[in-house]
């Protein structure tokens, strides 16, 4: 299938590319795009030459499927080499979102006009990689380095303005890229980005990498951008050229990038449920009423009102309700200040609020989600006040962490359109988005759901019902692990840094204090017997006993001055106590015990979770797993890093901590063994 395509208009030749559904820079592509520059090159009839892209954008990027195989000639570096010796001006008309390579053979063209909407980025260390075709050599050349820094290691792509602004592109069109383009190259000169200086020091990036050490802990490919970056000051370009391929090589083949792209294409193929499609039926979604105004349901809201719809927001009294708005407000305004939206984008979802007290004010919404007390009989009180209320083909939803919406549908009349929309908190902020499909949800229903999930920017995974869903379930056996290991004689501090330096954001015990450690003691409380380990959360129970509920007073598994948190001596003498209670012997614990008893706990649960068919796949367990509790994306998430580890080795040291520590919880899941035996 051809994906270039020449045309000469007048003494121009435009290439045009059309390799959908993003244009990547496929082999396909590369070869034709190769001959056609060559033919342009030698036909003394052609002065300038225009590149443009069919279809929703220019290439955003190298093909992302062809990573891990033996390259093909002509390979990206090829082509810009290429490119950089081409003797006529080159146009690069850029729409939609010019990224990684994409935007690199943009660099490699001597200007670029870009569309009014148009972005262009090198997010490829979201992938755990760097710009590996010039993109590190030549941007710091065109922009300056301290400007390269930034773009390169936060991925992040930036606007037309903003691009035009820097010099990154010449015009800006706001009508006919084609023409403007065409227009632009009868008078453009070559200009070769190779042949400009770098503006910048050796200093800036070592200050630099100060300021990403945090927000990039653990991850390889920031810090290989640096070097690639210090490396365009340091040595010609054609060495810097060198040297960034070789950084490249490197990480293309680490296990680091190998989870990260295990990730881009888990999360994409998250969207994709057997019996949805694109010709499945969805609903119209222009207001929501959202029922409770505590943290979940203001951040709920805002997640509606910024994608531009109108929220009702209910309470039971007129300064609840006042109160909730106040919260909403003040979130848009700390918003503003961090300069993420404009004062007047603040305003247009403010306006679009409506905060009411009487359940008839939720008659008219598309979709209603409660966000009320985590107490399944008031949940169930709700759901039959809204299968009153609500119109004929509304949705409603629940935002419950843990509990069972089968019963909740069951109390209404209309089961088909009920579901679990579970955010995680701060919901305006945390990108997971829990679909959970009753025994009677529609797919009418689920495919609204992940419409409604790309609407307010969302990342959705879809799960069946079962105690705490994906996440929730998978976290309490992490929670479980880590509550007995306290018992076992680890310390807080022990087996929090441990998880942190295996690069979870923070410890369990830092969550739960900040979470608020009645939450789970609450929820725990309403499971029948046995259906949880009670010595792992003995110390919890103990500690909201004694009013330590955790950040919010004060003191919990850590005494807190501030947010500043330092050791709180009364957790060793309630574990000590807890231990002698239940018989449980101390001991040092090795950082390798804990963190295996911690992520293998993971693991184990997300295989039952499979086996049960509550998740459709492993993928989604770590699309879950990793943009709900911060699982580190270089490590792929729980499923994958599993891999990485062997199953076999999994199950064997699963049968050992059974043999150790019991087999209630330690009996492998029989399909991780089936996995595991076929993995041999
Ligand atoms: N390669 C292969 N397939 C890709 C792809 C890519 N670069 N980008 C997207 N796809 C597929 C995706 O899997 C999905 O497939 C479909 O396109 C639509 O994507 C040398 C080494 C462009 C902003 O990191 O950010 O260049 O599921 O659902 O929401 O230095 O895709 O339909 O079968 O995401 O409209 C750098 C990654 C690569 C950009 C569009 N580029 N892509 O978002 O659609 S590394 C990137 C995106 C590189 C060079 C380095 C987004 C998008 P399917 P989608 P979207």
């Amino acid at each position: 299938m051809t994906v270039v395509f020449t045309d000469i208009k007048n003494d121009i030749a435009v290439i045009t590319i059309d390799n959908p559904p993003v244009n990547a820079l496929s082999h396909a592509l590369r070869s034709e795009l190769s001959n056609a520059l060559e033919g342009i090159n030698n036909n003394t009839k052609i002065i300038a030459a225009v590149i443009i892209c069919a279809g929703r954008t220019f290439c955003a990027g190298a093909d992302i499927k062809e990573f891990g195989k033996p390259p093909l000639s002509p390979t990206l570096p090829d082509l810009m080499e290429q490119m950089d010796e081409f003797e006529k001006p080159l146009i690069a008309a850029i729409h939609g979102t010019a990224l990684g390579g994409g935007f690199e053979l943009a660099l490699c063209c001597h200007h670029r006009v870009m569309d009014v909407n148009a972005k262009v980025g090198l997010p490829e260390v979201n992938l755990g990689l760097i710009p590996g075709a010039g993109g590190t050599q030549r941007l710091p050349r065109l922009i300056g380095l301290a400007r390269a820094l930034q773009m390169i290691t936060s991925g992040k792509p930036i606007n037309a303005e903003k691009a035009k602004k820097l010099g990154i592109s010449e015009k800006v069109s706001e009508h006919n890229l084609l023409e403007d383009a065409i227009s632009f190259a009868k008078g453009a000169d070559v200009r070769r980005i190779r042949d400009l200086k770098v503006d910048g020091s050796t200093e800036e990036v070592e200050n630099f990498q100060n300021k990403i050490a945090r927000r990039s802990r653990g991850f390889l490919a920031p810090f290989a951008a640096l070097d690639a970056l210090k490396a365009s000051m340091e040595l010609p370009f054609e060495e810097g050229i060198v040297f960034e391929r070789e950084k490249f090589m490197e990480l293309v083949s680490s296990s680091h990038s190998k989870a990260q792209r295990h990730l881009f294409f888990a999360e994409r193929a998250a969207t994709k449920v057997d019996g949805i499609d694109k010709t499945t039926p969805t609903r119209k979604i222009n207001h929501v009423g959202v029922i409770g105004g505590g943290i979940m349901g203001c951040g709920i809201a805002i997640n509606f009102l910024s994608a531009g719809m109108a929220v009702s927001l209910l309470e039971i009294s007129n300064e609840a309700v006042a109160a909730a708005g106040e919260k909403i407000r003040n979130i848009y305004q700390s918003m503003v200040n961090k300069g993420r939206i404009s004062e007047e984008q603040m305003q247009t979802a403010i306006n679009q609020l409506n905060l009411i007290t009487d359940y008839d004010g939720l008659s008219n919404s598309d979709l209603i989600i409660e966000a009320v007390f985590e107490d399944l009989n008031v949940k169930k009180e709700v759901f039959r006040k809204l299968d009153n209320i609500a119109k004929e083909g509304a949705i409603i939803a629940t935002n419950t962490s843990f509990l069972d919406i089968n019963e909740m549908a069951n109390v209404t009349t209309r089961k088909s359109d009920i579901l679990g929309l579970h955010f995680f908190s701060p919901a305006h902020i945390m990108p997971l988005l829990e679909i959970v499909k009753t025994d009677d949800t529609s797919n009418e229903v689920i495919a609204t759901a992940f419409q409604l999930a790309k609407n307010i920017r969302k990342t959705p995974v879809l799960s069946g019902v079962c105690y705490g869903f994906i996440a929730n379930r998978m976290s309490s056996c992490y929670g479980r692990e880590a509550g007995l290991l306290l018992l076992e004689g680890a310390t807080v501090e022990q087996v929090d840094q441990t998880m942190f330096d295996f690069g979870m954001p923070m410890g369990m015990f830092t969550m739960l204090d900040m979470a608020g450690i009645d939450i789970g003691v609450m929820a725990r409380a309403k499971l029948p017997n046995g259906s949880y380990d009670e010595r792992a959360f003995s110390i919890h129970a103990v500690l909201v006993e004694k009013g330590h509920k955790g950040q919010k007073t004060g003191a919990g598994f850590y005494l807190y001055e501030g947010k500043e948190k330092k050791h709180n001596p009364e957790i060793d003498k309630i574990a000590e106590k807890m231990a002698h209670d239940f018989g449980i012997s101390r001991c040092r614990k090795t950082t390798k015990e804990i963190e295996e008893r911690c992520i293998l706990a993971l693991i184990n649960e997300g295989y039952k979770i499979l086996e049960e068919e509550i998740a459709l796949s492993a993928s989604d367990i770590d699309v879950v797993y990793a943009f709900a509790f911060g699982f580190p994306r270089y490590k792929g998430g729980p499923m994958h890093y599993a891999e990485h580890l062997g199953l076999k080795y999994v199950v064997d040291r699963i049968n050992e901590f059974a043999v150790q520590y019991g087999d209630r919880w330690w009996k492998p899941s029989s399909l991780l063994v089936k996995r595991a035996k076929e993995s041999e």
